[in-house]
């Protein structure tokens, strides 16, 4: 069993599956806290969990032609400066019970739990490429990843991302070794992972053993071949994935975390709550709740960190707290957000719809009883 070695796991969490590890938290514990407990943090592993000894660890950066490639020790990796910021990684594959529900697609059956919010601190990926003597090139150029987890063909799982954004300070990416303060856990990484704000968390490599900047894309599996967006026409028979450009940026997300679906709530007063982040580093600037199924909307108080213009990495929490009308047996509960670009979410799944069960952002619904 390949699988032998993995780390021990939090019995809170929800598994989607065991061999390779996936799991999420229950959507009340998700929300609790603005800063995912690492315990509770979602896991989306592709393989087994490597085990590493930090004394050994070496981080492999390849230089440009006639440069230096610099092989880094966590030491040598701690001597950079050191940047912290706090990041949500969502999977692109959050939310893709809902699309199931309209048709059958490919993938892991995960609900609103595929996304977490931790602060990071590590190296920043533009220090590490400046000291290998990376610069912007006038061509179009991607930082390749290579995790050290590897399938039985001795295949890693990897992805890149455009240099530019690699190379851009305010962009913050990292070489995170910590994670909430403590050493990155085995799940998450451990010794060290990057972290690239406000993009999909499939590029954000685990285990971290290789960094190299080339001219095309990563060619893993994972960035030509899987997470990316197709039009619900599209089926495994008509598929080009090399048609559809990578998934980088994620679009505005929202969700309902309490109640849940099928629920009895008291009558009086209800109380609703949830996350809402958007990809590439845009602020949540509003959400809207409805209680009767979107015929009307009231404003939720948003919660947590405001993060700078154009920089908001980390989501936002946000409750209404509202009379249920006289009378009403049941509630249609939905949310949505708006960004600061005011992208917003389409109301329904069916026209987003696609065979990977990728980027669904529908309005989340919840349906629940009022107590007598
Ligand atoms: N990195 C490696 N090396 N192997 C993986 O399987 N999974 C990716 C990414 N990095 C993965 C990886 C995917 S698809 C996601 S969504 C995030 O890690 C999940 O990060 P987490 O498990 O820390 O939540
Ligand atoms: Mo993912």
């Amino acid at each position: 069993d390949p699988y032998a070695g993995d780390p021990p796991r939090h019995p809170a969490l929800k598994v989607n599956s065991q061999r390779p590890f996936n799991a999420e938290p229950h959507p009340e514990l998700l929300t609790e806290n603005y800063i995912t407990p690492n315990s509770l943090f979602f896991t989306r592993n592709h393989l087994p969990v490597p085990n590493l000894d930090p004394d050994t660890y070496r981080l492999h950066v390849v230089g440009p032609p006639g440069g230096q490639s610099l092989s880094l020790s966590l030491d040598d990796l701690r001597q950079f400066s050191k940047h912290e910021v706090t990041v949500t990684v969502q999977c692109a594959g959050n939310r893709r019970s809902e699309m199931t529900k309209v048709k059958e697609v490919k993938g892991l059956e995960w609900t609103t739990g595929a996304i977490s919010t931790a602060h990071w601190a590590g190296a920043r990926l533009c220090d590490v490429l400046a000291q290998a003597g990376h610069h912007l090139s006038e061509t179009e150029a991607h930082v390749c990843f290579e995790g050290l987890d590897s399938d039985p063909t001795g295949s890693a799982y990897g992805a890149s991302i455009p240099l530019a954004r690699a190379l851009d300070p305010e962009a913050e990416v990292l070489l995170a070794y910590e994670m909430n303060g403590q050493p990155l856990p085995r799940d998450h990484g451990f010794p060290v992972r990057v972290v690239v704000p406000g993009v999909v968390g499939a590029r954000h490599v685990k285990w971290l053993g290789k960094v190299s900047v080339e001219p095309e894309e990563s060619y893993s599996h994972w960035q030509r071949r899987d997470y990316k967006g197709f039009s619900p026409s599209v089926d495994w028979d008509s598929v080009d994935f090399d048609l559809a450009p990578a998934i980088q940026e994620l679009p505005i997300q929202s969700a309902i975390t309490q109640p849940r679906d099928g629920e009895t709530v008291e009558s009086g007063e209800v109380t609703v709550k949830g996350y809402a982040w958007s990809g590439g580093g845009r602020a949540v600037v509003r959400v809207d709740v409805s209680l009767d199924g979107g015929l009307t909307w009231q404003v939720a108080e948003l919660d947590g960190e405001v993060q700078r213009p154009r920089k908001a990495w980390a989501w936002r929490l946000w409750q209404l707290q509202a009379p249920v009308p006289a009378g009403q047996k049941e509630l249609n509960i939905v949310c949505k957000a708006v960004d600061d670009s005011y992208n917003v979410q389409p109301d329904t799944v069916a026209p987003i719809w696609n065979l990977r069960g990728v980027l669904s952002n529908a309005w989340h619904r919840v349906h629940v009883h009022v107590a007598p």
